[in-house]
């Protein structure tokens, strides 16, 4: 049971490693002695801030299924263990989702938030202050709830992600949406939700909490940021109507430090491209739109061998990274995230560790052996603190 007692090799290990890399944090054997007593007393011990920002940071550094973890240590880590009723959750979910898309998303993109006011770009020597935020300026964060404490219940999300696309079977068995969620629809609907039967329908939070089973909670626009699609050529594009939210957020998956088990703490960063335009969009169980696109583009779609599928994916991906880079959205291309992926793991290397890797999932999902992470050999050990996913909550 993943809620037992904490393990004390675990909560040893932990600390001795947050102390070995940061030297300044005082004596380890001092900490290990109070983190014994805590364990002795109660059966779980109690992050200091700083344990809990390393151990996030250390967790997205151990992900072997992550290409993107060149800037692990920039991770803004969110502090919510005292959040405990679904409305504080909610606002705690929000507020990750606006700073994460860089400020909030009514305003225009092309203005910057924080201390300016109003629009003042037309002023030719006005530049943005330090601490300006500008939406579209994707920043990776994570809001860390509280742990889940022996025999004792907890609170989740029961979303995989924060935002997701609601997935529809019409009465006249056509799909409408994203497939993936059609399930997952159809238990937020018996739940009291009424979707708008949409191809992108944002759907609602769903928080479970002890105290008030669950919860469904509607995303306020300015938190959800979203890109319209169109291609750097063909203008028929934009006429698919086709569009993606800015910000990947996994939600489903357990942060395990140092013994301790926090099962809602869910994380951001930046879209690779290909997520979306090589499987998001891709995927004949997901939108399935290459041969939809391959018509537009007037091809044979009678034989494999005019690559008309192949043809579609690098029109269907271009288009993805030209419309965040045209709406000022962080983005990244598979070729630019593979490099900086290997300058991840030298510098690592010259640091004296080893980057877990899974080969499977960090090869991007095109043109594989064009992007250097194909090219060689990955360590596959189980390092933690680490990431784990948890069975559906449903
Ligand atoms: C997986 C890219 C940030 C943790 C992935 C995948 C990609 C990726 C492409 C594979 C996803 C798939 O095939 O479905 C990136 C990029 C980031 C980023 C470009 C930009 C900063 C983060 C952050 C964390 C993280 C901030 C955690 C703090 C993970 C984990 C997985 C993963 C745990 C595996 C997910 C699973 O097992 O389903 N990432 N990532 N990543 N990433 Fe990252
Ligand atoms: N493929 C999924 C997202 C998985 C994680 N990818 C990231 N994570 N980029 C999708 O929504 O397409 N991240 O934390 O940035």
């Amino acid at each position: 049971d993943e809620n037992a007692l904490v393990s004390w090799d675990e909560a040893e290990q932990f600390i001795r490693l947050f102390h070995r890399e940061n030297r300044d944090a005082g004596p380890v054997e001092r900490r290990l002695e109070e983190v014994r007593a805590e364990i002795a007393a109660t059966g779980t011990y109690v992050h200091s801030a700083a344990e809990l920002t390393f151990g996030a940071q250390t967790a997205w550094r151990n992900a072997s299924r992550c290409i993107g973890r060149l800037y692990w240590r920039s991770l803004v880590v969110l502090d919510r263990r005292t959040s405990g009723t679904a409305e504080e959750i909610f606002d705690d979910l929000v507020g990750h989702l606006r700073l994460a898309g860089g400020g909030p998303a009514s305003r225009r993109r092309d203005v910057w938030s924080g201390s300016s006011r109003g629009d003042r770009r037309a002023e030719p020597d006005w530049t943005p202050p330090a601490d300006a935020r500008r939406v579209g300026r994707i920043r990776p964060v994570i809001s860390v709830f509280a742990p889940a404490r022996p025999g004792r219940p907890y609170s989740r999300v029961w979303n995989d992600q924060l935002i997701r696309y609601a997935g529809y079977r019409r009465a006249d068995g056509q799909l409408v949406g994203d497939p993936r969620y059609v399930d997952f629809t159809e238990a937020m609907t018996r739940l009291g939700w009424r979707g708008k039967g949409r191809e992108f329908d944002v759907l609602p939070l769903a928080i479970e909490t002890p105290g008030d089973g669950v919860r469904l909670f509607e995303l306020p626009e300015d938190a959800v940021l979203e890109v319209p699609l169109t291609h750097p050529e063909y203008r028929w594009f934009a006429e698919l109507g086709l569009r993606w939210h800015a910000v990947p957020a996994i939600s489903n998956m357990r942060l395990t430090i140092g013994g301790v088990h926090y099962p809602l703490a869910p994380f951001n960063g930046w879209y690779m491209g290909t997520e979306i335009g090589a499987r998001n969009l891709a995927d004949p169980d997901r939108y399935n739109l290459l041969p939809v696109i391959a018509a537009r583009l007037g091809l044979d779609t009678t034989t494999e061998t005019t690559l008309w599928r192949d043809r579609a994916l690098v029109e269907l991906n271009r288009a993805v990274l030209w419309s965040y880079q045209a709406a000022g959205v962080r983005i990244s291309d598979h070729h630019t995230e593979a490099r900086r992926f290997l300058a991840h793991v030298e510098r690592e290397r010259r640091a004296g560790r080893r980057t877990p890797a899974d080969w499977t999932w960090i090869v991007p999902p095109m043109s594989g052996a064009a992007t250097p992470v194909f090219h060689r050999y990955y360590d596959e050990a189980d390092q933690r603190p680490n990431f784990y996913l948890d069975p559906p909550a449903r």
